[in-house]
């Protein structure tokens, strides 16, 4: 029982995630099981079991979600609630940049299209947009472009997403690309900016908390949708009632929330968090650290391949005697998920998964594995998933950049082998 508590406690007190000393021996003492495969284990890792962390707190309509700021709302979904194939809206992360609208009328609700590249400014109630396209129902995956931030170092300013800020519902909406042609799209477009309904943090009238975008050839993607439906039911408040854009596989800032505005550029779109370092990368790979010019950055478009194990929930107990049943789910921003392979012993050796085919492009696919082990003590499993591109999750961190986007390392979880 005690060592359980060791393993499985909150450990902050003694353990920092960033410095926490290495040393087998104390380590198992701290686990309460031996390290099985300790040696090929890499110095200085932390194990998963002291990785995680779970505060529950309630957002209305939300559950088991763990909240990292609270003005503006920012809350992430412990790995295990993503279990089902389809994340249920209350399982489903928030991030906002501002204000949430209070009360938004569904009834009442409009959206424009306008913009130099639009032939005409166009304004749809919700119900006309309901009556003149046709609808399209598509399960497509968001990913916070910021999704692991935590791990980085030095560490980049924003809310510390570990693995949480991503699921994958069921949308349903019109085509972006029905919408558009309807209003009529000039030559010369380039890219599309979305308005909102939220207010910026300083609630300077007029000034918008977000208006990032997608160039034209997104938009017109036949999953690129204005939705109204999460999983058949209105969207939740939180994730953009009564209206949204949903891009799938691209950094999550791109899909609008209470959306009243779509503007169709002849340039890049240039609203509030498409300059600087916001939501841009630097165009070439730099060292930890470097401190990069905004002309030096790039837009980040769609997001790399990368997966996460559901079950068991990390810091579980297994029966050496029976097989593990490991399930997760794998994406990438384009094209898809070629297979995912799990490691028991620290990426020694890998074994392939069963991977389902994506249910259309962008929604994640299901992978699942029969792990055996050894004997008993302390593992780790470790996840990677490789895209059909050839493109593999790294195991450690992969390029250090200024606001900490974009990691996709391996996924592991701590798991006690009794
Ligand atoms: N209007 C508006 N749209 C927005 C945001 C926002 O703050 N305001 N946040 C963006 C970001 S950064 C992300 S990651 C996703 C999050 O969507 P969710 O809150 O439904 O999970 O919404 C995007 N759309
Ligand atoms: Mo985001």
């Amino acid at each position: 029982m005690e060592a359980d508590k060791a393993v499985f406690g909150r450990t902050s007190d003694t353990l920092t995630r960033r410095g926490f000393l290495s040393g087998l021996k104390g380590l198992s003492i701290l686990l309460g099981a031996e390290v099985v495969y300790g040696r090929f284990m890499p110095a200085g890792l932390i194990p998963a079991a002291f990785a995680q962390s779970d505060s529950p707190f309630t957002i209305e309509g939300k559950e088991g979600l763990v909240v990292l700021n609270d003005r503006p709302v920012n809350a992430e979904t412990p790995a295990h609630l993503l279990d089902d194939a389809v994340t249920p809206a209350k399982h489903f992360f928030v991030r906002n940049n501002g204000i949430v609208p209070q009360n938004p009328n569904a009834n009442s609700w409009s959206l424009t299209i306008e913009g130099e590249s639009a032939k005409q400014s166009r304004t749809f109630t919700l119900d006309e947009l309901k009556a003149e396209f046709t609808h399209y129902t598509y399960q497509l995956t968001l990913e916070c472009g910021g999704n692991g931030r935590a791990e980085f170092s030095p560490a980049a300013t924003g809310n510390q997403w570990t693995t949480g800020a991503v699921g994958c519902p069921r949308w349903t909406g019109v085509r972006l690309k029905d919408v558009l042609q309807a209003v009529g799209v000039k030559e010369d477009a380039v890219y599309i900016g979305y308005y909102g309904d939220d207010q910026h943090l300083s609630r300077t009238p007029g000034k918008a908390a977000i208006s990032r975008g997608v160039p034209i050839h997104k938009a017109m993607e036949d999953e690129s949708l204005i939705a109204w439906e999460m999983n058949g039911e209105p969207l939740p408040l939180m994730n953009g009632y009564p209206l949204r854009l949903v891009f799938g596989g691209w950094p999550a800032s791109t899909s609008g929330k209470w959306l009243k505005k779509i503007v169709v550029r002849n340039k890049v779109h240039d609203g509030a968090k498409m300059l600087g370092k916001a939501y841009r990368v630097p165009c070439k790979p730099v060292a930890p650290g470097t401190s990069v010019a905004d002309e030096d950055m790039c837009i980040i478009e769609a997001m790399p391949v990368k997966s996460l194990i559901t079950f068991p929930q990390s810091g579980s107990t297994h029966n050496v005697s029976e097989p593990l049943k490991l399930r997760g789910h794998a994406w990438c921003g384009e094209s898809a998920v070629d297979n995912v392979y799990v490691s028991i012993d620290f990426g020694q050796t890998w074994q392939a998964t069963t991977l389902t085919a994506p249910v259309n492009k962008h929604a994640w696919q299901h992978f699942d594995a029969k792990l055996r082990f050894p004997q008993q003590g302390y593992y780790e499993v470790w996840a990677k998933a490789v895209d059909k591109q050839g493109k593999s999750q790294p195991m450690v961190l992969p390029g250090w950049n200024p606001k900490g986007y974009l990691n996709n390392a391996c996924h592991r979880i701590a798991l006690k082998v009794v």
